[in-house]
């Protein structure tokens, strides 16, 4: 009875310490997932979001390449059309053929104001019935409402966060420029490392922290109640991808 005793409390914290490197690496696998899904915008139409980031870096650049193309092309159709493109252009086809589907579009329905009318009419025409299929055939949404497609919405699911927009305060690059202003910063916990940003590497620290029995961090006990458990992971999870001061 006194051998298997020890063996038992050795097996039982075996278990214990493998059954808590299962529930990190789970834990690790769930937070890696959810930021790979937080730091990607997703596409649903036919340009990739590369494509429609280029787009929107070259937005006259590509209309006139489109509007050139569509004019060289326009006895001899879509292949034609897309061929051009192709050549100067750095879209996917997919992408392309949805412009092939828009000139097809403004042909069918915006003749006369396209070739006798206004360069503003024939706008206003092209606007009013080929502009909404070519979004949809593209995947151009603007989700979060804010005026802003996610052409160049850096954060098409949040309302505050778009070109020029005003610093929040909340973490956020509020305007899309890539650099942080002070009125953009918010205050943080969970900066581990103090660099600014409450990202991946703040995350494996808190990990190597997390459900810990001794050597505890201190500063990733955000609720100060002598444990790292899961609401100091809640504390973090809301901090994460947050710019601070
Ligand atoms: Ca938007
Ligand atoms: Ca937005
Ligand atoms: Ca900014
Ligand atoms: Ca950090």
């Amino acid at each position: 009875m006194q051998k298997e005793a020890p063996f038992i409390i050795c097996v039982s914290t075996k278990i214990f310490v493998s059954f808590s490197m299962v529930q990190k690496n789970i834990l690790a696998t769930f937070i890696v997932t959810a930021v790979a899904a937080f730091g990607v915008v997703r596409a649903q139409g036919n340009c990739t979001s590369l494509d429609l980031e280029y787009i929107c870096q070259n937005t006259e650049y590509v209309q006139g390449i489109a509007a050139d193309c569509g004019l060289a092309c326009l006895s001899e159709g879509e292949e034609c059309l897309e061929a051009c493109m192709v050549e100067q252009l750095e879209l996917t086809l997919p992408c392309i053929d949805c412009f092939g589907e828009q000139v097809v579009c403004v042909v069918q329905n915006c003749y006369f104001p396209c070739a006798f009318g206004t360069e503003e009419a024939c706008a206003e025409c092209a606007l009013q019935n080929c502009e909404a299929g070519f979004n949809e055939c593209a995947g151009i949404v603007d989700a979060d409402a804010d005026a802003w497609t996610n052409l160049c919405d850096c954060n098409d699911n949040n309302p505050v966060i778009y070109p020029g927009a005003e610093g929040t305060n909340q973490g956020y690059d509020n305007d899309c420029n890539g650099l942080l202003s002070p009125s953009e910063l918010t205050t943080c916990v969970a900066d581990m490392n103090n660099d600014q940003i409450i990202g991946t590497a703040d995350l494996l620290i808190f990990l190597g922290t997390f459900d810990c029995s001794d050597n505890c961090l201190p500063e990733a006990d955000f609720n100060n109640d002598g444990v790292v458990g899961a609401s100091d992971l809640l504390t973090f999870l809301s901090e994460f991808g947050l710019y601070c001061f």
